[in-house]
């Protein structure tokens, strides 16, 4: 039978991004399909923290194997930000848009746009819990391009490539992301820890 995790998450790009490296290997169930409504906290001041929270707090209330990921972009000249709060960088309502906007003022006249995109994933299998992680270095361009993806996408180019990553499918996006690098690395541990 194959391996059902619960993803906690509440992010569909994620789950999108995650399952077409999956693929049928494993069965992820995502928070909805599970009928769970829960906006879990992130109050932490790391990726690893908030990962860890995200993936006990789902634990505890299904007793069953889960995981989640909490990802960041870390930009040089802003020492790391917006980093752990990429996702409220402009406030608590989440809006892309004006992340966005908040981001490129902040840049305005630095010549280093060098960034990364890291991904923690937390598994809780087995009552045990597992960190992986998965980096994707890039910079940050001064005009958004593309209307695919999610988040930063459209002012993020992949070092390798010349299009942002909302310029790319799903399929062009994993050849460089950091997502899908910290998702083959959850797929290995499952495989040789026999859950397959
Ligand atoms: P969950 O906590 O429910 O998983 P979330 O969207 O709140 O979903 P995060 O806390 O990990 O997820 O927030 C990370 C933010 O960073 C996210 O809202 C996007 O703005 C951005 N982000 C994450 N991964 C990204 C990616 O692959 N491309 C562009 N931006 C991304």
């Amino acid at each position: 039978m194959r391996t059902t995790l619960i993803f906690a998450t509440n992010n569909q790009h994620k789950v999108d991004e995650m399952r077409s490296v999956i693929g049928n290997e494993f069965n992820i169930i995502t928070l909805r399909e599970a009928g769970i409504d829960i906006d879990i906290p992130e109050p932490h001041d790391s990726l690893e923290k908030n990962a860890s929270e995200k993936s006990s707090v789902i634990h505890q209330l299904t007793k069953q194997n889960c995981f989640s990921e909490d990802t960041g972009l870390e930009v040089i000249a802003l020492n790391g930000e917006p980093g752990v709060m990429s996702a409220r960088y402009a406030g608590k309502t989440k809006d892309f848009q004006k992340n966005i906007d908040k981001l490129l003022a902040n840049l305005v006249g630095k010549d280093d746009r060098h960034a990364q995109f890291r991904t923690l994933i937390s598994l809780i299998l087995d009552n045990k819990e597992y960190l992986f992680e998965g980096i994707c270095e890039g910079k940050i361009i001064t005009d958004q391009k593309g209307n695919k993806g999610f988040g930063y996408d459209p002012v993020f180019i992949p070092n390798g490539s010349n299009k942002t990553f909302a310029e790319m499918t799903i399929e062009e996006k994993n050849v460089f992301s950091h997502r899908r690098k910290a998702t083959e690395q959850l797929i290995q541990f499952l495989k040789e820890n026999g859950t397959h």
